[in-house]
């Protein structure tokens, strides 16, 4: 009776198809996927980027591709094969390189985008006015609708790592992308006056806090973040990431970005971590040292200049068994999932169970 009920149920669904159709109207079709999954499934991979594939390949983008006027930049992005686009679900993560004499020209757009600087000094930004040198290990941001051109006075090419949020902001349907009429900029008179105010991290300037959430630092130069990291090995681990630290918006507290979240991370050697797995996704680059992450029961042995990608929902945990710190810097999308009221994280007990972390 129950079978001859789905049948009628399955014949009725089918005839209703068509009819339901003219007026922009469905019903659950029999060979429709499933709407929900009891656990997050998500087409996005874990993928590993070895830095000796990616150097030979960034040599070549060196030598054969020009930086074209239009807001174009030479990038090699970090591609998903399992998305149609970007590195994880939610961000774009390329390398940009830059070569002596060159200017990415003045443009602007919706997408949150930040710089890690892989290697090399000697260039600059300019983020709505204000110029900001860029070195090795620092960070740099350029957050939505802000102004940006980047120019190069060094004599051998430099790299850094770009971030943008660009899946997150096409599934919004919010894309907006301004070039300039001008190839770049006329800096303000004070370079590099948001690190001036903001910078250290411990104090700013009297008064009441800047208003809103938007962060008022735009520079976290490697320097003080590494100092920051340095001391906080001092304190008991954390049971997951060994040392780690955010970098976080000094008059709020909060992620230095609304959508996306970094972190600089430290792995001593003969650590292993506790398994965890949460929503949302991350990026890691080995900024020095090397190491192991077991995700999914699957091994990544990863060296400096490496980059892992890990999907949601997925186990992961890391080990150092050389005998020198690994130093990680992540990006993740934690700050969008949390706003959204979507970021849930488990943790795998000592006796094999799950507890679900607060
Ligand atoms: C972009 O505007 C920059 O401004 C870098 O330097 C990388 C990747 C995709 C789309 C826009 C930049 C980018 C990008």
């Amino acid at each position: 009776m129950a079978e001859q009920q789905t049948m009628v149920d399955e014949a009725a669904r089918r005839a209703l198809k068509e009819d339901l159709a003219k007026f922009n109207c469905r019903v659950q079709q029999p060979d429709d996927p499933l709407l929900f999954s009891r656990t997050p499934q998500s087409a996005m991979e874990t993928v590993h980027w070895k830095w000796t594939d990616l150097e030979p390949l960034l040599d070549r983008l060196g030598k054969q591709l020009a930086l074209e006027p239009g807001g174009n930049r030479r990038t090699l992005r970090l591609h998903n094969p399992g998305l149609p686009y970007g590195t994880t679900h939610t961000f774009w993560a390329s390398i940009q390189m830059i070569l002596p004499g060159e200017i990415a020209s003045n443009h602007r757009h919706t997408a949150n985008a930040f710089r890690f600087i892989m290697k090399g000094s000697g260039a600059t930004t300019t983020v709505n006015g204000e110029c900001y040198p860029m070195h090795e290990g620092d960070l740099v941001l350029t957050p939505s609708m802000m102004w940006h051109d980047h120019e190069y006075h060094g004599d051998t090419p430099m790299i850094w790592l770009d971030v943008l949020d660009i899946s997150l902001m096409r599934a919004m349907h919010a894309t907006f992308f301004e070039q300039s009429q001008e190839l770049q900029q006329k800096p303000d008179q004070v370079p590099d006056s948001s690190r001036r105010r903001y910078g250290s991290g411990l104090m700013s300037p009297p008064g009441p806090r800047p208003s809103g959430s938007a962060n008022p630092l735009l520079a976290y130069p490697r320097a003080i973040a590494e100092q920051a990291l340095e001391q906080a090995a001092g304190v008991p681990a954390d049971p997951f990431d060994d040392v780690v630290l955010e970098y976080r918006n000094p008059t709020n507290g909060g992620p230095v970005m609304s959508t996306m979240g970094m972190r600089l991370q430290k792995l001593r050697p003969g650590v292993h971590t506790q398994a965890r797995r949460h929503t949302g996704s991350k990026l890691y680059y080995v900024v020095r040292g090397r190491g192991t992450t077991i995700v999914e029961g699957q091994t990544y042995d990863w060296n400096a200049g490496d980059f892992l990608a890990i999907k949601p929902w997925a186990w992961h945990e890391h080990l150092n068994r050389s005998t020198e710190d690994a130093q990680l810097f992540q990006v993740n999308d934690f700050p969008a999932m949390s706003a959204l009221g979507y970021y849930f994280e488990e943790a795998l007990a000592d006796n094999g169970g799950h507890q679900k972390l607060p």
